[in-house]
C-alpha cells in the first residue's frame, strides 16, 4: 500500500455541525422542519443532492432557480461560519497519523464531496499539506459514486487497489469499496459491514497501516 486518502468533513475536521446550522437558516427561512436526523442524512452527499433532502419535508414543490437560489443562500451562510475554523478544530489524532504516514513514505491525498474544500483546508492550516486535494469542484459524480477518489490516486498516480480510503460516511465507504479501495471507516460509519477496517480512535490507522 502506498497512498491514504482521507474524507475531509467528519476525518479531518468536524464541520456537520456548521452544515447543520446552515441549513436550519435555510428551512427556517423557508418554514421548513429541519433536525439534526435529517443533517445526518446529509454526510458525505453534494450540496444539490442534499437540498433534495432538506426539501422532502416541504409544502410546495420548488422551480429549478428556486432550488439554485436555496442552495447558494445556505452556501453563504455556511461560508461566513466556515470563518470561524481554526487548526484547533483539527479532530484529535490526525496531525500525529498524518506526520506518522508520511514519514512511513504514504502519499497522502484528500477525497472530499465539499466544494469548500480549499477553504477549509486554508481556515485549518492544512493548505499545501497533502500531495493532492480531488474535491467536488473536479467530479461529476458524488459519493457513492468513486469518481472522487480515482481522481485523487490518479492525481497520486498511484493504482486504487495500493491506497485506502478513510471515511466517517457509508456512501463515502460505498465509494471507497466500488473504486477497489481498502476503507477504513471511523466516526458515524464505525462499525459498518461493508468497511474492510472499523476504527474508534483514528491512532489506530497507524497500527493498520504499519
Ligand atoms: P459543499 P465530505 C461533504 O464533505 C459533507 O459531508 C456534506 O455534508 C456536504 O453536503 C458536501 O461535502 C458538499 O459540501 O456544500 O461545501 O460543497 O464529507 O465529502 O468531505
Ligand atoms: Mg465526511
Amino acid at each position: 500500500m502506498k497512498g491514504f486518502i482521507f474524507d475531509l468533513d467528519g476525518v479531518i475536521v468536524s464541520t456537520d455541525g456548521l452544515h447543520y446550522l446552515a441549513w436550519k437558516q435555510m428551512a427556517d427561512k423557508e418554514g421548513i422542519y429541519f433536525d439534526e436526523e435529517i443533517n445526518n442524512r446529509l454526510r458525505g452527499v453534494s450540496r444539490m443532492a442534499s437540498l433534495e433532502i432538506v426539501l422532502e419535508r416541504a409544502s410546495r414543490q420548488y422551480a429549478e432557480e428556486e432550488k439554485v437560489a436555496l442552495a447558494t443562500y445556505k452556501n453563504d451562510v455556511y461560508r461566513e461560519l466556515l470563518k470561524n475554523l481554526t487548526p484547533k478544530d483539527i479532530l484529535p489524532g490526525v496531525t500525529e497519523v498524518l506526520e506518522g504516514l508520511r514519514a512511513r513514505g504514504y502519499k497522502l491525498a484528500i477525497g472530499s464531496s465539499s466544494k469548500n474544500t480549499p477553504a477549509i483546508l486554508k481556515y485549518i492550516g492544512l493548505e499545501g499539506f497533502f500531495d493532492a486535494v480531488s474535491d467536488g469542484n473536479n467530479i461529476t459524480h458524488s459519493k457513492p459514486d468513486p469518481e472522487v477518489f480515482i481522481k485523487a490516486a490518479a492525481f497520486l498516480d498511484l493504482p486504487c487497489e495500493q491506497c485506502y480510503v478513510v471515511e466517517d460516511a457509508k456512501a463515502g465507504v460505498d465509494a471507497g469499496k466500488a473504486g477497489g479501495f481498502i476503507t477504513i471507516a471511523v466516526g458515524d460509519a464505525c462499525g459498518y459491514e461493508k468497511s474492510d477496517y472499523s476504527i474508534r480512535h483514528f491512532e489506530e490507522i497507524l497500527t493498520i497501516a504499519k
